[in-house]
């Protein structure tokens, strides 16, 4: 009895080669546990979710699971409870990220004692709150996962400490419940999570609370430190409801994470204190929000938001044993160098009845341009100290009093990513003033050495490690995509000689475009060679090729930001496919019933391969998986 050695390069990442699949049969899970008994890790290949689950019952530390690309549906939790280490990981993938379509009812429950797992590449499609890292299950990685889950619930929960999620792509929910949501037990939030690197966007409102894109805490938790960072995410429309992140525990870091085209939403610091909000870049959104104590709001960029900073207007003060629920007063919070430009209003807090308003806070050394009132303050403001701060061409100081800041050009100009930054000869250069000592970054990543400058950018020759992000940072738009540009773009799939289904997403820039996904044996860089193609024509509708043309049975016309399923089943024998097609919250529409191939491709035998192109505009391709 023999174990599949496992491949040398386990722990850098993906295996250099894969076995063949390896299909459980009666005695091999005895012939698993029996490797697991000498404790060596290895490469196994499985092909329905009942082998997956036998295999991840009987892993090792060390263990890499593959799951051959395809579609799987789910009728029970896959549950995780074996352990790695932190040099040998058990490591549960997708044949090739987002080959694998988990479908149905359940994802992966990991649970306790389960420690060190990393469950990377798949897309989930499945029925949501069915994603877990319970309490007690620890350094779980969720990573270069595409979360599209139905019906109500939250993509992914978490509760487990030091857990890691990252380079996935949260997508198109519409339902009540979080993309993420951060829990723990009793009054202990899960500590050291690590958001990072993720994409999330589409995110509409259902219409009631608790549909943030991510909430970090419950009440019940906030007095709790987290230690947590959520740092490098890009949100796009993440309009769930008005929190867009809510904070709700202590001691965090948010940082240099991009939120965009989220109007009404905000970044909210709801429950806990000490927590750090910094090199965050924000537009078109409602702004930070900060409730409770001793946060550090310094070197973020907003620029074009109804409000760029809104200090909360307190109903309790937790601290004086007010409940836990309350919008706990703000005290001692500092609000220095951000960089606000053409906010409506750029630092605002609302009127309350009876309420407490804040205290001691500092609002200092801001560079502030364009846009409407710089401060609009409605509701008690005791203790605040207003300094150093730099306007220009601003809609008046409104409540800010005159000492607090200096009416003065900061020269701030547009670098080649869009973001205003300072130009050589700035009066906001080297003029910051306090000590400040929590303002160690600036908005680039770039240490704040020496005398600050004023606003969010620091003049440095530092490399600069953060930015205002954009899809095009996220492998194309996630980790299963390929965006279509002026050229063909082939990746291969396993050989098709018979009968199969090819699936895919589209969502076009716009309309109209001119683009294609087509099949084809081997890859290809002329349109001759593609047997059957999925088209967005030039007149703004969806056709496919049939022999000589393309054609459609319906007329399906396409809008720029919505996602299209496509469904191709493909006849290889007799060289003929039907294509479907379902406009994102829609009905699965017929293109065409039994098309022919291309007329160039009549006598091919076998598809391996899919290719993208695009004439005019662009096209966003995601989860290509074969049937
Ligand atoms: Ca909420
Ligand atoms: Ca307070
Ligand atoms: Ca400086
Ligand atoms: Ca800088």
């Amino acid at each position: 009895m023999t174990c599949n050695r496992l491949h040398p390069d386990r722990g850098a990442g993906r295996p250099m080669a894969r076995r063949g699949p390896l299909v459980l049969r009666a005695g091999l899970a005895l012939a698993a546990l029996a490797c697991a008994a000498t404790a060596s890790a290895a490469t196994f290949t499985v092909t329905s979710i009942s082998a997956l689950q036998t295999r991840i019952n009987a892993a090792v530390a060390g263990d890499i699971i593959i799951l051959q690309n395809g579609v799987y549906t789910t009728s029970a939790a896959i549950t995780v409870t074996r352990q790695g280490t932190s040099g040998a990981r058990i490591t549960i993938m997708a044949q090739t990220p987002g080959g694998v379509e988990i479908r149905g009812s359940h994802g992966f429950s990991v649970n306790s004692p389960a420690r060190f797992i990393t469950i990377d590449g798949f897309r989930f499609t499945h029925t949501s709150g069915r994603n877990s890292i319970a309490n007690g299950a620890t350094n779980v990685r969720f990573t270069r996962n595409t979360f599209q889950c139905t019906g109500g619930g939250a993509y992914l929960v978490v509760a487990g400490h030091d857990a890691e999620i990252d380079r996935n792509e949260f997508r198109n929910k519409s339902t009540v419940g979080n993309m993420i949501d951060v829990r723990g037990t009793g009054s202990q939030i899960a500590q050291r999570v690590w958001i990072h690197h993720n994409y999330f966007h589409d995110f509409t409102s259902p219409g009631e609370n608790g549909a943030e894109t991510i909430r970090f805490g419950l009440s019940g938790l906030s007095l709790s430190d987290g230690f947590g960072i959520i740092e490098h995410n890009l949100f796009i429309r993440c309009n769930g409801e008005n929190e867009l992140i809510s904070i709700k525990n202590s001691r965090n870091t948010i940082r240099y994470n991009t939120i965009l085209d989220s109007p009404g939403t905000q970044l909210t610091l709801r429950h806990g204190n000490d927590n750090l909000v910094y090199g965050n870049y924000l537009k078109n959104t409602d702004g930070i929000r900060i409730f409770g104590d001793r946060h550090q709001v310094f070197s973020n960029y907003l620029e074009d938001n109804t409000i760029g900073i809104n200090i909360g207007n307190g109903d309790g003060e937790v601290a004086d044993g007010d409940p836990l629920t309350a919008h706990d007063r703000p005290d001692d919070c500092v609000i220095s160098f951000n960089t606000l430009v053409n906010n409506d209003r750029h630092y605002v807090m609302s009127g309350r009845t009876n309420g407490l308003g804040a205290t001691d806070t500092a609002f200092s050394n801001n560079v502030i341009q364009g846009g409407g009132v710089i401060a609009d303050i409605n509701g008690p403001n005791s203790g605040a100290s207003w300094s150093g701060n730099m306007t220009w061409s601003t809609g008046g100081a409104g409540d800010m009093p005159g000492g607090g800041h200096t009416n003065q050009n900061p020269l701030l100009a547009r670098d080649a990513n869009g973001v205003f930054h300072l130009q050589a000869g700035s009066p906001a250069i080297d003029s910051g003033s306090g000590s400040f000592s929590a303002v160690t970054f600036d908005m680039d990543g770039q240490p704040r050495t020496g005398a600050r400058d004023k606003g969010a950018d620091e003049v440095s020759s530092a490399p600069v490690t953060a930015k205002l992000l954009s899809p095009a940072d996220f492998q194309s738009g996630g980790p299963s995509c390929v965006t279509a540009a002026n050229s063909f773009q082939n990746a291969g799939f396993s050989s098709q000689t018979g009968n199969f289904t090819a699936e895919f997403d589209v969502t076009p820039a716009a309309s109209p475009i001119n683009m294609y996904v087509g099949l084809s044996s081997g890859s290809q860089s002329a349109h001759t060679g593609f047997a059957a193609n999925a088209r967005f024509n030039p007149t703004g509708q969806i056709d496919a090729r049939d022999g000589g043309a393309y054609v459609a049975d319906n007329v399906i016309p396409y809008s720029g930001g919505v996602t299209y399923h496509f469904r191709l089943v493909v006849d290889v024998p007799s060289r003929s496919y039907s294509i479907f097609v379902t406009p994102q919250g829609g009905s699965e529409l017929t293109v065409g019933t039994s098309f022919a191939f291309r007329t160039e491709q009549s006598g091919v035998t076998s598809l391996n391969s899919r290719g993208v192109w695009a004439g005019d505009g662009s096209a966003t391709v995601c989860g290509f998986a074969i049937d």
